[in-house]
């Protein structure tokens, strides 16, 4: 729906229409090992948000059909690829890994390119893909399970994990090759294979990275893409009855979709969705190392990202210090194109981001009535003319309350919220439906534990911004956030992975479990 608006909004637009280009590349489907088109014969466009002109390339429009082509292979190739052994399968992940080094710099300017993040960040993006296949490749030589002792004499007790089968990902596209990778590199290790449908304003990132396991030498079937929109190939992957598992990341109200449905099917289901999280910074905090870290939590990735800090909760001690040199920062953060190194802060997504997020701006000032203390205005002039640009955004002196201090934005806008203790910066930042990522600037060292105990996130820093996790720890988060998985670090393998308990008898007779003797053995 919302892609089908954002067709039309390019249809309608008033600049005179583009002559096709021959030269825009057309891309394929990832199906069984071959490079296919999608059966519709159809294709849409992957734009470049700083430059709607900008059209980087054509990608299949699938439909069901093609799922269920991308299904077949996955089915036909699963018995060989989970009894590979998983050391091997890990041998030719690392591959991958090299891969992927050796092509940093050129996924980096395609991904800042079709993303719209500024080039560190989007190669900060590729390397956290790197980092994730290095880390979880890993497991392939541990892959942990355990002994234990049985009830009975002359018998063996033992745990193991097993692949779950089939899994289909879908994925965002904030971080278009790393939250892929999340869920690729673990699944496969794990010995599933999988049908990956990445999210349409970003699918040549995905497709770097398909590419890279075939180049790796991952066997036909083991890894399959198909693109397209949610309506279509995302729901079709949702709703296949043999994807095992369905793992999603967006936003919350999709994830209620995708767990429905899954919850039709027994499929398993993890969901990583939306966040709104907070920056307390106390009036023991180092003022200007909070200011750093809110304004890189803030509009780093142009706050488009789950683990952005929309919300600041300031100290009343500090509160006009912070609050005036927030805004003074602020307005000196360049917007502009990611591909240029002077630029902090890129544009958003796409034209229905920048509708909401304007929806979201006028909410604060007009309904809301909190102060908007600067930027709040869409960027169209001059080098802003083609792309989605809106100006980095404080609201100040809000409250707890406001839809702009509730819901989530996904924008480079941020709310600051007054308080008078911890106990009520606490309750303020638990207070919202979402539990994904929480900081603390102080110095003291009671309160900081006190706030990690107290705060129900998946993720909690002390002196350091909400945005930043790591690849080794798990991620993920509380409430409306997740539903109770959680991705990267070891952890993720307890949901690409299921536990087999085996009991082994070798005492030659029937040995009836403890439960089933007539008589107690005592
Ligand atoms: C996301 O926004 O969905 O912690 C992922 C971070 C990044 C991952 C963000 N490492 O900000």
């Amino acid at each position: 729906m919302a892609q089908a608006k954002k067709a039309l909004a390019r249809n309608n637009s008033r600049r005179p229409a583009r002559t096709p280009r021959a030269s825009v590349k057309t891309y394929s489907n990832y199906i069984g090992g071959q490079w296919v088109p999608s059966e519709s014969g159809e294709v849409f466009e992957n734009v470049n948000p700083a430059d709607t002109d900008d059209v980087i390339g054509r990608f299949p429009l699938s439909t069901s059909d093609d799922v269920n082509a991308a299904v077949n292979a996955a089915q036909g190739a699963f018995d060989g690829w989970r009894n590979t052994p998983a050391p091997r399968r890990a041998e030719i992940l690392f591959r991958l890994g090299e891969i992927l080094i050796r092509n940093k710099e050129k996924y980096t300017a395609d991904m800042t390119r079709e993303m719209g993040k500024v080039l560190t960040e989007a190669g900060g993006d590729v390397q956290e893909a790197i980092d994730c296949t290095y880390y979880t490749a890993g497991e392939g030589r541990r892959l942990h399970g355990f002994t234990t002792p049985a009830e009975m004499p002359d018998k063996f007790a033992m745990c193991v994990r097993q692949p779950v089968g089939l899994c289909g990902l879908i994925t965002p596209w904030n971080f278009p090759m790393a939250i892929p990778s999340w869920k690729m590199i673990p699944a496969l290790v794990c010995g599933n294979t999988l049908v990956i449908k990445p999210a349409e304003d970003t699918p040549l990132s995905t497709y770097n990275l398909v590419r890279a396991c075939e180049e790796a030498g991952i066997p036909p079937g083991v890894v399959n893409m198909v693109t397209g929109y949610g309506e279509n190939a995302g729901a079709a992957v949702t709703n296949h009855p043999a994807l095992r598992l369905i793992s999603f990341t967006g936003s919350t109200e999709v994830g209620r979709i995708v767990a429905s449905a899954c919850a039709e099917r027994n499929a398993i289901c993890s969901l990583e969705m939306g966040g709104k999280n907070v920056i307390m910074v106390m009036d023991d905090a180092d003022v200007d190392l909070a200011i750093e870290g809110a304004l890189w939590g803030a509009f780093g990735t142009s706050g488009q990202r789950c683990t952005a800090s929309s919300r600041i909760v300031v100290h009343k001690k500090v509160y006009k210090q912070f609050v005036t040199k927030l805004v003074e920062n602020t307005k000196a953060l360049r917007v502009g194109n990611g591909a240029d190194p002077k630029t902090d802060v890129g544009p958003v997504i796409n034209n229905d981001a920048v509708e909401k997020i304007m929806g979201y701006i006028r909410i604060g000032r007009d309904e809301d009535g909190a102060k908007l203390a600067t930027g709040g205005k869409r960027l169209t002039r001059n080098d802003y003319a083609n792309g989605h640009f809106i100006e980095p955004t404080v609201f100040i002196d809000a409250a707890a309350d406001m839809r702009i201090s509730q819901e989530e934005i996904f924008g480079p806008v941020t709310t600051v919220i007054p308080t008078n203790s911890l106990e009520d910066a606490v309750q303020i930042a638990n207070g919202v439906r979402y539990g994904l990522s929480a900081a603390i600037y102080t110095q003291n060292v009671n309160r900081a534990f006190k706030a990690m105990n107290d705060m129900y996130t998946g993720i909690f820093y002390v002196n350091a911004s909400t945005i930043g996790a790591e690849v080794h720890l798990p991620f993920g988060g509380t409430k409306a956030t997740g539903n109770g998985h959680r991705e990267a670090g070891t952890q993720v393998l307890d949901i690409f992975s299921e536990w087999k308990s085996i009991y082994v008898d070798f005492s030659g007779k029937l040995q009836r479990a403890q439960i089933d003797q007539v008589e107690s053995p005592q």
